[in-house]
């Protein structure tokens, strides 16, 4: 398998396993690319005809230099730009819209949606897209909780936040409010990579000061409110809005005006209720699920195991930090006679709950 780039950044940076005998069971960042190439992740482009070339060949011409144009055509794979390339392992391949030409009514607005398969995922870590030559003067990075059903906004980006969003553009970020509200961004980026205009959701930047107590911060993170439902999500959708210097032209400069991009990267770990390391595809069932421990078992390792109901179920805590808390399933003793298992909470590894002896059982 190719190698992606790596996660070079993490949230939850944590000292390594060996050092303090952490408790809990943290899943592993894993790049979007590498849950893409394991079949854990899709992209679809809509409207479908937004992409070059579905019927029929199109010519699409650079910005810079309107002189220079490539014909596309989806149905012929050395001339087609198709969605799967965003998320393929090649840097260097690309989705291609089509031109903001006459079948298109302004505006031009074309959803690029990256989906994980039936999983709720953490963002870890900044949102990056590499477009191809220049970023589309407006676009909303979104993101879904409930597999595409309901979107928020992550980020707005405009070369006019007030035109476009009614929004004043700001970089601030402060306090927990400021962290979670969504705020508008000029689309400017880095183009050290030669015809490569790459744009950041920064997301590290916006949680630097949240993370600098950590306590506060997983306290904040293991109530399950408002921060949890930030970095949570089954679905980012881009909302491409308008080309790159279609202010100069508008739509009738076509050939010209079109979205391109080359990646989309993210660093997401999957949710295991801190009782899993990592998520793996089931074949059979073509679903997602943890790779449970700490006796537990589910998708989400949301379970105790049978036989391990000594006491209810609890997700893994990182608090105390740094230990944190494993909250492990503990094992029942099953004794003779009719007793129900839940009613039977002797446990010899936990001494305390060995009396917790339903009516009409036989004590041990
Ligand atoms: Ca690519």
């Amino acid at each position: 398998m190719l190698m992606f780039l790596a996660v070079a950044f993490s949230l939850v940076a944590r000292p390594a396993d060996t050092q303090l005998q952490r408790q809990y069971v943290s899943s592993q960042p894993v790049n979007l690319r590498l849950l893409y190439a394991q079949d854990m992740a899709t992209v679809a482009v809509t409207p479908e005809d937004a992409t070059c070339g579905m019927q029929g060949s199109q010519q699409i011409c650079s910005l810079v230099d309107p002189r220079i144009c490539q014909n596309c055509l989806a149905s012929d794979p050395r001339i087609s730009h198709l969605p799967e390339l965003i998320l393929d392992p090649s840097n260097s391949t690309y989705w291609q819209s089509s031109p903001w030409g006459d079948a298109y009514p302004s505006p031009f607005v074309v959803n690029v949606t990256v989906s994980l398969l039936n999983k709720m995922y953490i963002l870890e870590g900044d949102v990056t897209v590499r477009f191809r030559t220049s970023a589309p003067e407006a676009m909303v990075l979104q993101k879904s909780r409930d597999g595409g059903v309901t979107w928020t906004a992550y980020q707005f980006f405009s070369i006019d936040c007030v035109a476009d969003f009614s929004m004043e553009e700001t970089n601030s970020v402060s306090v927990i409010a400021d962290v979670l509200a969504p705020s508008c961004v000029k689309p400017s980026g880095s183009d050290a990579e030669p015809g490569v205009y790459m744009i950041k959701f920064d997301l590290t930047g916006k949680l630097n000061p949240l993370i600098e107590n950590k306590e506060s911060f997983y306290s904040e993170l293991e109530k399950h409110g408002p921060l949890w439902e930030f970095l949570t999500l089954t679905d980012l959708r881009l909302v491409l809005m308008r080309p790159a210097s279609s202010l100069s032209g508008g739509a009738s400069n076509g050939a010209k005006l079109h979205y391109g991009i080359y990646s989309i990267d993210a660093a997401l770990s999957c949710d295991c209720n801190l009782h899993g390391r990592y998520c793996e595809l089931d074949n059979s069932t073509s679903q997602v699920h943890c790779n449970c421990t700490h006796n537990t078992e589910g998708v989400s390792c949301e379970r105790c195991q049978a036989g391990y109901q000594a006491l209810p179920w609890q997700p893994g805590s990182n608090l105390p930090f740094p230990v944190g808390t494993a909250n492990e399933c503990q094992v029942m003793a099953v004794l003779s006679g009719s007793c129900p298992h839940n009613n039977f909470t002797v446990n010899p590894k936990h001494p305390s709950v060995v009396n917790r002896t339903a009516p009409g059982c036989s004590s041990m």
